[in-house]
């Protein structure tokens, strides 16, 4: 593997972004070394600047479900976009996606498209409090529902890894109305609400969480979250920006049977391109201005060219995609246990469909406080040998990684093999 361009390029983007990046995960802090620069994706692969070929098991961090660059979406894109890339005004297309999404969610009555998780979240926690006129939000710890002030207490992801799940630059009042708990404690849940339900205005929650690596909620920890947000006249919002599309078409709520009062989506929808939706139970969306007093806009919020990818994406989740995903996602699950096992190393995969981590730690991985036990050193050097072997696997061991209708059983194989080729080098 030769890096040269990759650390050139790095070099002249550190003076000009911190860490060299646009997002923090990606300069490689938590696994050593100088991140690779990409120029190309298709299918399972990526082209780096440097001209290697990984095999890819990071899917853009999860948007990538068909696999990099789809003929199907790519056509859709280049037609729509010779039309115009932004009008800042309504279009055909926004309904469509609206009506598809709909169908797809029949917990979302109503809904506004915006560019990012991130945004989702943050305006969907607004709207509950609108809604409830309530101040309290309740998350849990590790998980991460984007970087908006009141989400960065005890988050996940970039936080988790980077050891600062209190992101400094956040009020103390921005972050004294967040409640968290760890998840999948139902105790700990109970209790809280006994003690502060009736100034709950919001539980967000992964309903499998990705943002500490992969980790399934406990049978009844869902339905516990939404039947006491019920039973208290608090908002439960499902943040499915990573299980939506990916776990089911309709997401982590459809694999599970959950009827949410709000559901946040992202990174499948937009099929690679910027695009997120919050929204929900009609009543509490018709707070949203102009209806009602909860102000959110956006001039790029459904933009016609990240609608249109959404669109294409969305066309494509047929029934053979999600029994592909779970063979594979089998596949990979058992071959990393097997090549910890051969080795003698402690660790564990967790995976639901096609989100999966290998932790090294004794599972089950439960909790942050299970998460934050892993050898972080040993993933390092096991990414390293992954990396030398052509897998480009997340670079933190609290991300999960994501497959996609375009890996082969030989590429699974081949990631498999590369895992305990490195694992017996331990
Ligand atoms: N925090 C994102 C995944 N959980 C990573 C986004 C990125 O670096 O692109």
């Amino acid at each position: 593997m030769n890096e040269n361009v990759s650390r050139g390029l790095h070099e002249r983007a550190s003076r000009l972004m911190p860490g060299g990046v646009n997002s923090p995960v990606r300069a490689f802090r938590a696994v050593g070394g100088s991140p690779i620069f990409f120029q190309r994706a298709s299918g399972a692969h990526l082209t780096s600047a440097d001209g290697d070929t990984f095999l890819d098991c990071v899917g853009s961090w999860g948007p990538a479900i068909l696999g990099h660059a789809d003929p199907a979406v790519i056509a859709a894109v280049q037609r729509v976009a010779v039309d115009g890339l932004s009008f800042g005004a309504p279009t055909e297309l926004e309904v469509r996606f609206a009506e598809r999404i709909a169908q797809l969610y029949p917990a979302i009555e109503m809904m506004r498209a915006v560019s990012s998780g991130t945004e989702a979240c943050m305006s969907a926690l607004r709207v509950a409090r609108g809604f409830t006129g309530r101040d309290v939000i309740v998350k849990f710890e590790g998980c991460y529902h984007g970087h908006a002030d009141a989400l960065l207490v005890k988050a996940g992801s970039g936080a988790a890894t980077f050891g600062v799940p209190d992101s400094a630059g956040v009020s103390a009042t921005a972050a004294a109305s967040t409640l968290t708990l760890p998840y999948n404690n139902p105790d700990a849940l109970r209790t809280l609400f006994a003690a502060r339900g009736k100034d709950i205005a919001a539980v967000i929650v992964e309903p499998v969480v990705g943002n500490m690596g992969c980790v399934p909620p406990l049978p009844g920890f869902l339905e516990l979250i939404l039947e006491l947000c019920e039973a208290y006249g608090a908002v439960s919002i499902l943040d499915e920006v990573m299980t939506g599309c990916r776990l089911a078409p309709g997401g982590a709520q459809q694999r599970f049977g959950l009827h949410p009062a709000m559901t946040c989506l992202g990174k499948v929808v937009g099929g690679g391109l910027p695009l997120a939706v919050y929204g929900g139970r009609r009543e509490i969306m018709e707070k949203v201005a102009p209806l009602g007093p909860v102000y959110q806009a956006g001039t790029l919020s459904g933009n016609p060219v990240a609608i249109t990818a959404g669109l294409a994406t969305l066309e494509q989740l047929t029934p053979d995609l999600y029994e592909h995903l779970e063979t594979i996602g089998a596949r990979l699950e058992e071959g990393l246990c097997r090549g910890l096992k051969d080795a003698h190393i402690p660790g564990t995969v967790q995976r639901v469909g096609s989100m999966l981590t290998l932790f090294f730690v004794e599972g089950p991985v439960r909790c942050w406080s299970d998460a934050d036990r892993c050898d972080r050193k040993r993933f390092a050097a096991w990414h390293r040998g992954m990396l030398e072997r052509g897998i480009y696997w997340p670079p933190s061991q609290f991300e999960a990684a994501f497959l996609s209708r375009a890996h082969t059983l030989d590429d699974i194989d081949r990631i498999s093999q590369a895992s305990a080729e490195v694992l017996r080098s331990f």
